[in-house]
């Protein structure tokens, strides 16, 4: 009697839900069970790639005209070092970079980021509209609600890793552009 592999049978979506629940231990996503285990030697433990997991990801959702989305969601470092993010990629999007959110008074911009986004030995940082987040700029392509958006995102170490978030509605995160003109941005409502 053979047995039956039934691990195998949605890699995508259980490459997801690893993606998903490796927050905080790092080494819980080693553990495929069975074909992976025997062919795929293990990656150096040493690699930031590995010590990255993101939680509820998202993307908002645009049309191509629109041209500027941006990714969001808790990101996690599982290691006892610390991990920097210093690039992504998304394949709708001509260019990528790394945003924060400054506001002076009550004008927000978002800029890039100088040295990426550290997340902290077993720490996490938080990409939110209003804050730091993954801007996704010259989309060639719409991202519509209930899509999903695939991620990948490059380490100090030159590292890569991938995630899927879905793509969402929302009203926000419509920052001004540092980079796109100068946003004069009357914003006289104080919340
Ligand atoms: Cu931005």
């Amino acid at each position: 009697m053979h047995h039956t592999r039934t691990a195998r049978a949605l890699p995508i979506a259980a490459a997801f839900v690893l993606a998903l629940t490796a927050c905080g231990t790092g080494a819980s996503a080693d553990a495929p069970r069975d074909a992976a285990a025997e062919s795929a030697p293990p990656s150096p433990a040493a690699e930031q790639a590995e010590a990255f997991s993101i939680t509820d990801p998202w993307v908002k959702a645009v049309t191509a005209e629109e041209g500027m989305s941006a990714v969001f969601g808790e990101m996690a470092n599982g290691s006892d070092a610390e991990i920097v993010i210093v690039a992504a990629e998304h394949p709708a999007a001509e260019m990528v970079e790394l945003h924060e959110v400054v506001t002076e008074g009550t004008d927000s911009t978002m800029r890039e980021i100088d040295g990426g986004f550290p997340v902290e030995p077993r720490g996490t940082r938080t990409l939110a509209p209003g804050g730091d987040h993954i801007m996704l700029m010259g989309l060639t392509e719409d991202l519509e609600a209930g899509m999903e958006a695939t991620v990948t995102v490059e380490f100090a170490d030159g590292s890569t890793t991938e995630f899927t978030a879905p793509v969402k509605e929302y009203a926000g995160a419509n920052e001004e552009y540092e980079g796109d003109g100068h946003g004069q941005h009357e914003d006289d409502g104080d919340h």
